[in-house]
C-alpha cells in the first residue's frame, strides 16, 4: 500500500504594492490612515537613527555596528503588531523594534558605544537583551513563552533571526519545542537575503525558509518583509494564534541594503544591480506615495519630522556621550538578583582597584 500521509503548504501575503496599491480583502480594519502615517513616521526614524549611528561608528564615536536600512517596514510592523504584555526577543539588527517600543534612545546608543548600561534591558521593558551569537536567543524566547504560558496573562513571545540562523541547531529546537508544548510563540525570520557573505540560494536547499515549521508540526507563512502593513496584519494574527497554542514561523521576505556590520565591505561579494533592483521596493516609498495620493503627506511634512527626528536623535547622543560610567555595572546586569559569588567578585575588584587604570 502507498498513500499520502502529509501534505502542507505556504502562504504568501502582501497587503500594500510596490505602487502603494492595496489588496483591501486582507487589508486590516483597524488599520486607520492615520495608523498608516504613524507606520512611516516610525520607518523614517528608524532609518535616520541607523543614517547616525553609520555616521558616529565612521567617527569614532560606537563601535561596530550592524544597519536595519531596508528593514524598516519588517521591524517597524512587526512591533507594532506586538500587545502590552508580548515580548520580543532581538538578535543584533533590530534596532527599529526597540525604537518603536519606546526603548530610550540614549541607552540605544550608549549599547552601541559598548557600555553594560546600555546592553541592560530597562526594567520594565518587555524584551531581552541583544544576542550576537547566532540564534541563541531563541530557545530563550522559547522558554520565556513557556513561562508566560504558566503566567496566564495573555502574553506571547516574538524571537527575531535571519536567515542564517535558520541553519543553527537552536533554531529547530525552539520550533519543536514549540510545537511539542503549544508556547505562544511566534519566530520572525528577517530572510534579508544575505547571511554576512553567504546568500539565501547557498544556505539551505529548502525553497522557503517558512516550511521550515511543518517537521515542527506547527504552521509557516511568507510575508512581504517591506510592505509595512503586510507585516503588521501577518504577525498580529500569528501572534493571536501563537496565545491559542498555535505558534508559528512567519517568514518575512526583505534585503538587507547595506553592509552587514561596519566590519564588512559587500561589495567583494555583490553586485550594485542586486541593490538597486531592491530600491524599488523600498519599505518607505510605497507607504509615500499611498499617503500622497491621498493628500496625508507633503514636503512641508517630511521636512518637518526630520527636523524633530533628528533633534531627538541629537540629544539622544548628546545624553550617551556625556554618560559616566559605573564601572561595577559588569557586575549589576547579569542576574535579576546578585549571585554569592559575582558579589566576592565585585568584592574583590574593588578591594584590588581592578578598573582604575589612571593614577590612584
Ligand atoms: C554562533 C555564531 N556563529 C557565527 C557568528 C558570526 N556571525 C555573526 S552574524 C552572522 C550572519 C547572520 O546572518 P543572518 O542570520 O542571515 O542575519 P543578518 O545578519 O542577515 O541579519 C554570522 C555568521 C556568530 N555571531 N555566532
Ligand atoms: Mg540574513
Amino acid at each position: 500500500m502507498q498513500k499520502k500521509v502529509f501534505d502542507d503548504s505556504i502562504e504568501y501575503f502582501q497587503v500594500m504594492d510596490e505602487n502603494g496599491a492595496i489588496d483591501q480583502a486582507l487589508f486590516p480594519k483597524e488599520v486607520t490612515d492615520q495608523k498608516i502615517v504613524e507606520m512611516y513616521k516610525w520607518m523614517a526614524f528608524a532609518r535616520a537613527l541607523d543614517a547616525k549611528a553609520l555616521s558616529l561608528q565612521r567617527q569614532g564615536r560606537i563601535a561596530t555596528y550592524a544597519p536595519l536600512v531596508g528593514q524598516e517596514g519588517e521591524q517597524v510592523g512587526s512591533a507594532l503588531a506586538l500587545g502590552q504584555n508580548d515580548y520580543f526577543v532581538p538578535n543584533f539588527r533590530q534596532h527599529g523594534v526597540f525604537l518603536v517600543r519606546g526603548a530610550p534612545i540614549d541607552k540605544i546608543v550608549l549599547g552601541w558605544r559598548g557600555y553594560e548600561d546600555g546592553g541592560a534591558v530597562p526594567k520594565g521593558f518587555n524584551a531581552l537583551a541583544v544576542a550576537v551569537p547566532v540564534a541563541t536567543q531563541l530557545p530563550h524566547a522559547a522558554g520565556l513563552a513557556f513561562a508566560l504560558m504558566q503566567r496566564k496573562n495573555g502574553g506571547a513571545v516574538l524571537g527575531y533571526v535571519g536567515d542564517g540562523g535558520t541553519s543553527e541547531g537552536d533554531f529547530y529546537e525552539s520550533l519543536n519545542f514549540a510545537g511539542a508544548k503549544k508556547v505562544p510563540l511566534v519566530i520572525l525570520i528577517e530572510d534579508n537575503e544575505w547571511a554576512i557573505s553567504v546568500p539565501r540560494s547557498e544556505q539551505t536547499a529548502a525553497q522557503t525558509l517558512a516550511q521550515k515549521a511543518m517537521a515542527a508540526g506547527i504552521k509557516g507563512v511568507q510575508v512581504d518583509g517591506n510592505d509595512v502593513i503586510g507585516v503588521y496584519k501577518v504577525v498580529k494574527d500569528a501572534l493571536d494564534e501563537a496565545r491559542k497554542g498555535n505558534p508559528m514561523l512567519v517568514e518575512v521576505l526583505t534585503y538587507r541594503m547595506s553592509m552587514h556590520t561596519t566590519a564588512d565591505d559587500p561589495t567583494k561579494y555583490r553586485s550594485d544591480a542586486e541593490v538597486e533592483a531592491w530600491k524599488n521596493k523600498d519599505p518607505l516609498l510605497r507607504v509615500r506615495k499611498y499617503l500622497q495620493s491621498k493628500n496625508l503627506w507633503d514636503d512641508t511634512k517630511e521636512q518637518q519630522m526630520q527636523d524633530d527626528q533628528r533633534k531627538k536623535i541629537d540629544d539622544a547622543v548628546a545624553v550617551a556621550e556625556s554618560f559616566k560610567e559605573d564601572p561595577t555595572s559588569m557586575f549589576q546586569n547579569i542576574y535579576s538578583f546578585m549571585p554569592e559569588v559575582l558579589n566576592d567578585e565585585l568584592e574583590e575588584a574593588k578591594e584590588a582597584g581592578f578598573w582604575q587604570t589612571g593614577a590612584q
